[in-house]
């Protein structure tokens, strides 16, 4: 998070605010809990429901709640609940504040206010964005990973749970002992299934508590888990957002989220209890919502990966930088059109190559410069749901895909580099919850190959599958060799004349 004062400006609140910028004169009461109070939220999800209350009202106000940091939280508060979302291209600039928040709270000490007011009649919706790592899933029984220590911690407190799981149950609980009413559990994360896969863990976290007979009954019949698939590139607020809106709007936001102008919500009708108007604003309302989640995850997010990777390790500090790279950009035509393309089918609705040719000015936006260590970080959370299904799939006819294999090599380079590699300040700067873990495995191994190998059986990271699949195994050492010894470059185009 960037500054936190400019004496020069006023600071943003409801007084400031200018009329012209404000998506909402006044603020709905609540409807929907959010879980995941950042920056991605803020301008998604918080968004269209402003746009959506705006145009065709509705008590949708937003009770947002971060998990674990204060930040976002305290500054909002400080602020009458506002802040901007300034839309940055190279050839537009604009700054709207949404105004539908009706409180953010955020950190373990303050879950009890949240779960009353999931628990209230007047909540139908509860929304998340925690992040791939934020659903705690293990790869190896491929369901909730029991063992977290916010999971242990969660099923033992249900009046303090941790996890976003945790909170949504814990919150389904007081309703049902309550008035029972229907509400909607709506995740905004990039999960392949989203819905369903939140389903299925909420689930596996009522089957053991002692008895659940009525919790289980009452989340059956009157809970409701849409698929949806949700896009815009949303990176870090830095200072320069902050100097941006205050030279446009002259008040100081002491978090603005920065954002592309590009935006797509596709998502499954079944709302237990309402909704916003979000299809007038937008949002696309579609039984095919499993297709627009595959050609998301696989082209943008997928490929998303290997630019960060590559990108980071070639010393570009954003995903324009890499983009830009003659070499990234030629391994991101081929694992797109070779690799990630042919797993699966495109929305009846979109052509490939429209949708591609849109990723690419979408990853040349050189004025929002995401960075590459926004997109790195997690990796260990995000991969899985970007490359077993395509791995597997040219796994079917004896095929390893080149660049996926690059992409883990590069991943590992990054967050475990072994021999004394320096990877870099981006790769330094990758956040991951396994670092530690693959670091340990790292640590152990003699051979390149051994800690590949390690990582991908004894790391419950990837599908056991994966592991299971020697050339994929071996290519990914083959790389990670050649990186440590060559360099990045040298390997990206050892895949090219492969591929
Ligand atoms: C990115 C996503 O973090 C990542 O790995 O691929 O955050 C991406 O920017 C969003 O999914 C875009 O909708």
């Amino acid at each position: 998070m960037a500054s936190t004062s400019s004496p020069q400006y006023p600071a943003l609140n409801k007084s400031t605010a200018p009329e012209s910028a404000m998506l909402l004169k006044s603020t709905p009461r609540t409807g929907i809990v959010h879980i995941g109070l950042g920056n991605f939220h803020r301008a998604h999800l918080a968004f269209y429901t402003a746009l959506a209350v705006r145009d065709f009202g509705g008590d949708w106000g937003i009770y947002s709640y971060s998990l674990r940091s204060t930040v976002i939280a305290d500054a909002m508060t400080s602020q009458d609940l506002l802040y901007c979302i300034a839309t940055i291209s190279p050839t537009s600039e604009a700054i709207v504040i949404p105004g539908i928040h009706t409180a953010a709270f955020g950190g373990p000490d303050q879950v009890g206010q949240v779960l009353t007011e999931i628990a209230k009649d007047s909540t139908k919706i509860i929304s998340l964005t925690v992040t791939e790592a934020g659903y705690l899933i293990s790869q190896s029984t491929n369901g909730l990973n029991m063992q977290a220590p916010e999971i242990i911690h969660d099923l033992e407190h249900p009046e303090s749970p941790r996890s976003a799981i945790g909170i949504i149950v814990r919150g389904l609980e007081l309703r049902a002992a309550d008035h029972g009413l229907p509400v909607t559990v709506l995740s905004c994360d990039n999960l392949s299934g989203n819905g369903d896969r939140t389903k299925q863990l909420v689930f596996e976290f009522i089957d053991s508590l002692p008895d659940s007979t009525r919790l289980r009954t009452y989340v059956n019949e009157h809970v409701t888990f849409p698929n949806s698939m949700v896009d815009r590139i949303v990176p870090g607020t830095e200072d320069r957002h902050l100097d941006m809106v205050e030279s446009r709007l002259g008040i100081h936001d002491n978090s603005p989220v920065p954002a592309e102008e590009f935006t797509m919500w596709v998502i499954e009708d079944c709302f237990a209890a309402g909704r916003p108007a979000w299809e007038k604003v937008g949002a696309i309302f579609s039984d095919d919502v499993a297709a627009y989640e595959l050609m998301k995850l696989r082209l943008l997010n997928g490929t998303h990966s290997l630019l960060s990777y590559l990108g980071g390790l070639d010393g570009q500090e954003t995903i324009p930088g890499a983009r830009f790279q003659p070499y990234i950009e030629d391994a991101v035509r081929t694992i797109l059109y070779k690799e990630f393309l042919p797993t699966f089918a495109m929305p009846a609705a979109l052509t490939a190559d429209g949708y591609i040719n849109q990723l690419f000015d979408r990853w040349s936006n050189t004025v929002l410069g995401d960075r590459t260590s926004r997109v790195g970080s997690d990796g260990s959370t995000k991969l899985p749901q970007r490359i077993t299904e395509p791995v597997l799939f040219h796994a079917t006819s004896g095929k390893t895909p080149q660049y996926i294999a690059l992409t883990v090599a590069a991943w590992l380079a990054c967050i475990a580099p072994l021999n004394g590699f320096q990877p870099g300040v981006n790769a330094d700067a990758m956040k991951d919850p396994a670092k530690g873990k693959i670091k340990e495995l790292a640590a152990k191994s003699t051979s390149t190959h051994g800690f590949v190998e390690s990582v991908f059986v004894e790391g419950n990271i990837f599908a056991a599958e994966l592991g299971a699949l020697p050339d994929f195994i071996n290519c990914i050492s083959q790389f990670l060799d050649q990186i440590l010894t060559q360099g990045i470059k040298a390997a990206a185009l050892t895949a090219q004349t492969r591929s």
